[in-house]
């Protein structure tokens, strides 16, 4: 190996449908597909080189050296890209994630899509789309959809192998434009309490909601394909409170149960309602933490922000704008 160095960025992205539950995890294949909106505000800068001169693979998060799980993790990820090309040098990795101050959200999705581009370019690989979100699945089922910028669908597939399992931008580039994302967090950013890995394979095999949970994503999938090419917020929205709302019902069945909203989670459901009722363009989705993200347009979102900013227990508010797909940056560094 030549050791040349490759430096990506990725951002992370919010599903609209969400994805809950594999049909495999060994591959990492999830049991149904989603859909999901990548931000510009939230990105993953990464930096990979091989080295033949280090002695084992080594990271830093942020400039510090990475704790043993997550450095643990990285590894088995790479020695997914090392098999595709043929190679069994160790790695040097250097990962910030760019997010607004304790902004709380999950970094899987952003730190796996940018680490994908930029160990497979440093591997000596040039990868499609289509390989590159394969590969990031197999880091954690959302940065497949981190690959690519704007809307994107995740589909489930039905190959044992996954080949058929990767994610595809919906173009859809006016309803782009003008959607925003306010991202609520609650709680001041503290560590969650059950990790979306476990949670998820906990209530598959004890929510007695799970199955009645997967029934409905192909049709909320169908559905809000529809209205994005139609470009109908109102649906869309309605589409994503409802699927966030279903996943946390059956998240919450789960025996025992798998409960993410605090007391200011519902505080900010009911503002977003409010503003709903005020005639805003508002609709709430949560994900693996007691976070509210407020799917919006550009006309409203100040309005959203500062309503959100003004409700009990929310400790910081951002504004997202649909972001672009991972894309490699000239070497710099992150
Ligand atoms: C999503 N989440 O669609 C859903 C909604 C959390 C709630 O994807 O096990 O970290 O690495 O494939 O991608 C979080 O799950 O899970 C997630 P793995 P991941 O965004």
């Amino acid at each position: 190996m030549s050791g040349d160095a490759a430096t990506a960025r990725a951002c992370a992205n919010i599903a609209l449908v969400k994805y809950w539950g594999k049909r495999d995890a060994a591959r990492n294949l999830p049991a149904a597909g989603s859909l999901s909106l990548t931000l510009d505000a939230l990105t993953t800068v990464t930096t990979v080189r091989f080295d033949p001169a280090l002695p084992a693979d080594r990271m830093r998060l942020g400039g510090e050296v990475a704790a043993p799980e997550v450095l643990a993790r990285t590894r088995a990820f790479l020695d997914r890209v090392r098999a595709l090309a043929g190679i069994t040098t160790p790695a040097s990795v250097e990962s910030h994630n760019h997010f607004p101050t304790a902004s709380g959200l999950a970094s899987s999705a952003s730190g796996f899509a940018a680490l994908a581009l930029a160990a497979s370019r440093a591997a000596g690989l040039d990868l499609d789309d289509a390989a590159l979100s394969r590969l990031a699945r197999e880091g954690s089922g959302s940065a497949a959809r981190s690959i690519h910028g704007g809307f994107v669908r995740m589909d489930a597939g039905v190959r044992d192998d996954g080949l058929d399992a990767y994610a595809h931008p919906v173009a859809a580039p006016a309803l782009a434009a003008r959607v925003r994302m306010i991202v609520a967090e609650v709680g001041g950013g503290a560590p969650k309490t059950h990790g979306s890995r476990d949670a998820m394979e906990h209530c598959a095999r004890t929510s007695p909601l799970y199955d009645g949970w997967l029934a409905v994503v192909p049709r909320d999938l169908a559905a809000a394909e529809a209205a994005i090419a139609a470009g109908d917020l109102e649906a869309l929205g309605e589409l994503t409170e409802g699927s966030a709302l279903a996943m946390h019902a059956a998240a919450i069945a789960s025996r025992p149960t798998v409960l993410y909203w605090q007391p200011a989670t519902l505080a900010a459901l009911a503002q977003v309602r409010a503003l709903r009722a005020a005639g805003r363009a508002a609709w709430a989705t949560m994900d693996a933490g007691p976070h509210v993200k407020v799917l919006s347009d550009e006309r409203d979102a100040d309005a959203v922000a500062r309503a959100m900013a003004g409700t009990e227990g929310v400790t910081a508010v951002t504004i997202a704008r649909a972001g672009g797909p991972a894309e490699l940056l000239p070497r710099t560094a992150p």
